[in-house]
């Protein structure tokens, strides 16, 4: 039994150590736990939140890797599969002095492509409070797709709130098109969106962050508040009620790398609402989250537990 689900596929992730050089010349790397919704599972459980991962692994060192990733961060494991017939997937990634570093993946076939979505039978709903939804599980292969649907069917059944990030990559769908389209339909079944402005700028056509929420709240009924993420200037709120307001983002010191900020800013919103916050405070918490986030050279490594939480907010809100 957990307060928070979320179905992904998880990555070993090699991160370059050598500042500003490219992937073809790096030598040294250093090996971390990611993907985009376990990234959001550990900030979950890292403030104190039970957990359950869905996803399906090989039998390899990558899946035994992030299977002991997965308990050291106190994430269940019960509705995962490994199989000995695919592999788990793994990436690439640069170490750079600012900007996006550059990925690159090997994850084409892998076991979590392959998921068997009979699991999801399996999986207790009863303690439930959130689940988290993100768009690359539904890129990854047609299988995964139809199970992502299917999880959402049980997740509508079951009256669980639900958040849904976006997460475009579009090296993993067949055209934009099919990408634009697959993701907006998606997007319609979540209570919470979570649009980047550049995502936001892809999915609907303008930058404008009220455009971007009104889209969203037009899109689907059971869509509540949308929240678009604008990075360093923090997140712009808008509730099917009509009200809307920006909360700034935190200025941190030293930016080392941007990757994992948004699941964080996802976990510190859905934990916060766990725990009863409001919804600004739960967006404060996300802000928080993912300025923590950029600081630290893994996806999820600068995630904070509540103590560390609160001495970072004592000192960014004098
Ligand atoms: O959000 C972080 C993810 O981008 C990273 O961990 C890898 O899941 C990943 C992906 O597919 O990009």
């Amino acid at each position: 039994m957990s307060e928070f689900l979320t179905i992904g596929e998880p990555i070993a992730l090699f991160g370059s150590e050598e500042v500003d050089k490219s992937l073809k010349d790096a030598k040294f790397f250093q090996k971390f736990l990611a993907g985009a919704e376990v990234n959001v599972a550990v900030g979950v459980s890292r403030y104190g939140h039970s957990t359950q991962y869905i996803t399906a692994l090989g039998k390899d060192p990558f899946g035994e890797f992030i299977i002991d990733q997965l308990n050291e961060n106190n994430i269940g494991t019960d509705y995962i599969t490994q199989t000995s017939d695919y592999w788990t997937a793994f990436q690439l990634k640069e170490r750079v002095s600012e900007g996006d570093p550059n990925i690159y993946y090997f994850r084409k076939g892998s076991a979590a492509a392959h998921f068997d979505p009979a699991i999801l039978d399996k999986v207790d709903f009863s303690e439930v409070k959130f689940a988290h939804l993100s768009g690359i599980f539904p890129a990854i292969s047609k299988q995964a797709l139809t199970s992502f649907r299917y999880f959402i069917r049980l997740l509508e059944k079951h009256d669980i709130r639900t958040t849904f990030d976006p997460n475009l990559r579009p090296q993993l769908w067949e055209s934009r098109e099919v990408m634009v389209e697959t993701i907006n339909e998606l997007a319609s079944h979540a209570e919470i969106v979570l649009p980047g402005i550049n995502e936001g700028e892809i999915l609907m056509g303008s930058r404008n962050p009220e455009a971007i929420a009104d889209f969203y709240l037009a899109n689907g009924d059971k869509t509540q508040v949308v929240i678009v993420k604008l990075g360093a200037d923090g997140a712009f709120v808008k509730e099917r009620s009509g009200e809307s307001y920006t909360v700034r983002g935190f200025t941190v010191d030293k930016v080392v790398d941007t990757v994992g900020a948004g699941d964080g800013f996802a976990a510190g919103l859905i934990s916060a609402l766990m725990e009863g916050k409001t919804l600004k405070e739960a967006v404060i918490r996300a802000n928080a989250t993912g300025a923590l986030a950029v600081q630290s050279p893994g996806d999820n490594d600068g995630y904070p537990t509540p103590e560390q939480l609160a001495v970072f907010l004592k000192e960014h809100q004098k």
